[in-house]
């Protein structure tokens, strides 16, 4: 299509002419932005249809990662790097005067998730692809992603996204290929052939109409496949207002739900989970069907992952198409599925493991209830032969009890394999929260600790750092991530030690900009850039973070000689519309940071920064700019982590708890390389089984923590009365159950520590090199051959 830049001018301006009516004079950034699109699209179509067709002729097995969110950001730059076309392009642009950058800020970011969970889904998209896997993703294509933030007189206020206002040129409509998605009405049994079969009557029909995107994986020839499902009123003949059905059928794909903690039960989600599920599954089964007569192998050739319990209803699914469908027997249709379907879970918090009332569940879908209450049947009766008589045990491990059904549990029973996101969560799950199960099908547990695909969060997010990594080791860390290992020989060389720090003080100024830009505050870049961006929760603990700003404060006001090493610390956080305390959390740190950056007496040694908007976009540039990265979590909380992983591969050194992959970031940079504090996760859970810990001892017996604390009511900040009530009460109320206050003093240590480090540049460059250099193994290329190896059983063929 274009192999020069010359000839990448020539096709740009015909199609600017050709698609607008416009001379290229009079055409908009978003002309360019979308002919560029465009281009790239039909760049990748060859290698998108072949690869489809090597996928069928070969008979490849196929696996489906089913996922309610994924997080994408931005596609431009990341296609033009995995098709090796950026070079031609930029300069192609650059010959006409259009800036690659300013048109990279034209994309508004697909934010189809919330975080951790969906980001994960987005990286493993890349890294399927990259590896010449056959692996695609199955989501929703809300009309509106997670809202946008906005900080306004230190308060959040939520606003709705809307990425698709100007179209998105990556996806392509394919109305031939929609699915019926049925709703509400009955099943009736009728004998045939003395068996009975089940039909759902008077359904309330949805048509699912499947978005596809390409998935190019960098520098192959593999392009893979996510199908975002979009939902429509059916052509099918409905017997009520017209209107009304309409709305509610569009109000499906409307939104994605911001609250990724709360289970809320809600009506809406739970159409959502089947829509996804359905319209995925059955489409699955019209392509098997297409190349196979019968599905009595299904699960050779088809893998079904669920990210989370999100997705879960499709193992019920699968058990309706083989049963109604299929005509198969059980045993045979659940054979078939419990080979097929494998599960991650993500969490351990109690109020995000999803329960759905029966009296919801049922009526929305008869069929699917049934199914799920003949399983629960089953696997009870199995359960008196485990452990006979303990009809307590078996109570909490049915899937349907006290009138609910417990997804976790159906997740578990239906599927073959289970798999925790980091070796600690892992073991809590196997050990804890999910030992009942363990001790039952202990061969479906298995660990896959997390990863991020280095080549979003280091070639194309910072490019400068990878650009040096290059003329340090070459190139083959692109491809094979390990290999950033070889970085570990210039631990000692004061040269590119040195253009590291340059690096990243061009990284901080790029920051500074923006902050300065965002917020007005100016901030030095000769200063420590601490940064904690994440969602706002009470187990991630930034009020940890905000305590101690408000205690270096304290203590420069008390002696302004205090000798502190000048620090800006960066907070980026959204909270959940619904999360009274996490709301309150955002207002303290807007705040503390009114006051600190309005004080002229501290201006050089403190400041605070509140981002607001955080997204995908706004952390690649971020990830770069960072020297300090908090990882604070409550210990046994955080299953994973994977923004730690970021930091890491951008050389900021952590300061974290032994929680999540912080443990695995320790065990491959070295204790000496990392700053870990506070209470371990089997300290948290023995306080928490036993008692012990009294958060008003460490109040009273800790004047810093007194000191701290009280402010938070008695109106040092400025603000209204009450305003952090609920954070008071949260720590000397109510026995402060995410351990801050017990980690506060263990935290001044190692932040007074990391202070110290970074003073001593000799010391703290090779820290960060040795982060670099060892965050290879964070890569999700290695999280993604293992799936593919322990659980999918795929291979890449060796095409590139
Ligand atoms: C949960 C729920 C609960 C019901 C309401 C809606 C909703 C939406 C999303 C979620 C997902 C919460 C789980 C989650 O995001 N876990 C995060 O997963 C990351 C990737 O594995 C991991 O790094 C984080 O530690 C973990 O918190």
């Amino acid at each position: 299509m274009f192999s020069n830049s010359e000839e990448f001018k020539e096709t740009f301006l015909k199609r600017i002419e050709m698609t607008y009516g416009k001379t290229f004079a009079e055409s908009t950034k978003r002309d360019h932005f979308n002919t560029l699109g465009h281009m790239i699209r039909e760049y990748v179509s060859r290698n998108w249809i072949e690869t489809n067709e090597r996928y069928r002729t070969n008979k490849e097995k196929q696996v489906y990662y089913l996922s309610i969110e994924f997080l994408l950001g931005r596609l431009l730059k990341q296609n033009l790097l995995s098709l090796g076309i950026d070079k031609v392009v930029e300069e192609g642009l650059g010959e006409l005067g259009i800036d690659i950058n300013e048109l990279e800020e034209i994309e508004a970011d697909a934010a189809l998730g919330n975080g951790g969970l969906g980001r994960l889904a987005a990286c493993f998209l890349d890294s399927l692809a990259s590896l010449n896997l056959p692996g695609h993703g199955c989501g929703i294509r809300y009309k509106h992603g997670l809202f946008e933030q906005k900080i306004v007189d230190g308060y959040q206020v939520e606003l709705p996204e809307q990425w698709l206002r100007n179209g998105n040129v990556w996806e392509v409509r394919k109305a031939d290929l929609s699915v019926e998605v049925p709703f509400w009405g009955k099943v009736t049994a009728s004998n045939e052939n003395g068996r009975l079969k089940f039909s759902h009557m008077d359904a309330e029909m949805v048509t699912a109409v499947p978005y596809d995107m390409p998935v190019p994986g960098y520098e192959t020839r593999t392009v893979n496949t996510l199908r975002l499902w979009s939902a429509e009123p059916s052509p099918y003949p409905v017997n009520q207002d017209i209107l009304k059905y309409k709305r509610d059928t569009e109000s499906i794909s409307e939104f994605l739900y911001p609250d990724d903690t709360h289970d809320e039960g809600k009506i809406l989600r739970l159409k959502q989970q089947y829509f996804l599920v359905s319209a995925s599954i059955n489409s699955i089964i019209r392509a098997y069907r297409k190349q196979n007569s019968s599905l009595t192998d299904f699960h050779q050739h088809v893998g079904i992952h669920i990210n989370d319990t999100h997705p879960v209803l499709a193992i019920p699914e699968l058990m309706r198409v083989l049963l109604d469908e299929e005509q198969m027997s059980w045993d045979e249709a659940w054979n078939i599925t419990t080979k097929t379907i494998s599960y991650t879970n993500h969490t351990t918090l109690s109020e995000a493991l999803e329960k759905w009332p029966v009296r919801i569940f049922q009526p929305l879908l008869p069929r699917i209830y049934m199914i799920v209450e003949e399983i629960n049947e089953r696997f009870c009766r199995s359960l008196w032969d485990y452990f006979p008589g303990d009809w307590h045990r078996i109570e909490n491990m049915a899937i349907i009890a006290h009138d609910e059904v417990k997804m976790a549990h159906l997740a578990l029973v239906g599927s073959y394999s289970v798999n925790g996101v980091a070796a600690i969560h892992t073991e809590i799950l196997k050990q804890r929260e999910m030992n009942s199960f363990y001790q039952i099908f202990p061969e479906k547990f298995n660990n896959k600790t997390n990863g991020i695909t280095h080549r979003r969060w280091l070639l194309k997010s910072n490019p400068k750092l990878a650009n040096l990594i290059c003329e340090g080791i070459g190139d083959s860390w692109i491809k094979r991530p390990g290999d950033l290992k070889e970085l570990e020989k210039y631990k000692q060389d004061h040269g590119f030690l040195e253009e590291l720090y340059r690096i990243k003080q061009e990284n901080k100024q790029h920051l500074a900009n923006i902050i300065k830009e965002q917020t007005g505050v100016s901030v030095d870049t000769a200063s420590i850039f601490d940064v904690q961006v994440k969602r706002l929760h009470a187990y991630k603990r930034q009020l940890l973070n905000v305590l101690h700003i408000m205690h270096l404060y304290n203590q420069l006001k008390r002696d302004p000689s205090f000798d502190i090493y000048p620090r800006t610390f960066i907070f980026g956080a959204k909270a959940s519309p619904g999360y009274y305390y996490a709301k309150k959390i955002i207002k303290l740190i807007n705040t503390v940071a009114k006051k600190v950056n309005g004080d002229p007496s501290v201006r050089d040694k403190l400041k605070v920064v509140f981002l607001e908007n955080y997204r995908v976009s706004l952390a690649e540039n971020i990830f770069p700019a960072t020297d300090v990265s908090e990882q604070i979590s409550t210990a046994s909380k955080e299953a994973s982590g994977t923004g730690n992983m970021k930091f890491m591969m951008n050389g900021g050194i952590t300061v974290g708890t032994l929680d999540g992959a912080n443990i695995e970031i320790k065990d491959v940079v070295g204790n000496e390389n990392i700053f870990i504090f506070g209470l371990k996760a089997e300290e948290v859970l023995h306080f928490q089984q036993n008692g012990g810990y009294h958060s008003l001892e460490y109040y009273h017996l800790d004047k810093r923590i007194r000191q701290v604390v009280n402010q938070l009511t008695d109106g040092f900040f400025d603000q209204s009365e009450g305003e952090f009530e609920a954070i008071y009460d949260s720590l000397l109320m109510q026995n402060d159950q995410y351990f801050v206050l017990k980690d506060f003093a263990s935290y001044v240590q190692i932040q007074s520590e990391v202070g110290d480090a970074y003073k001593d540049q000799q010391k703290w460059r090779p820290m960060s090199l040795i982060n670099i250099a060892n965050s290879g193994h964070f890569s999700s290329d290695r999280t993604i051959e293992e799936y593919a190896k322990g659980i999918w059983n795929i291979q890449g063929i060796g095409i590139t």
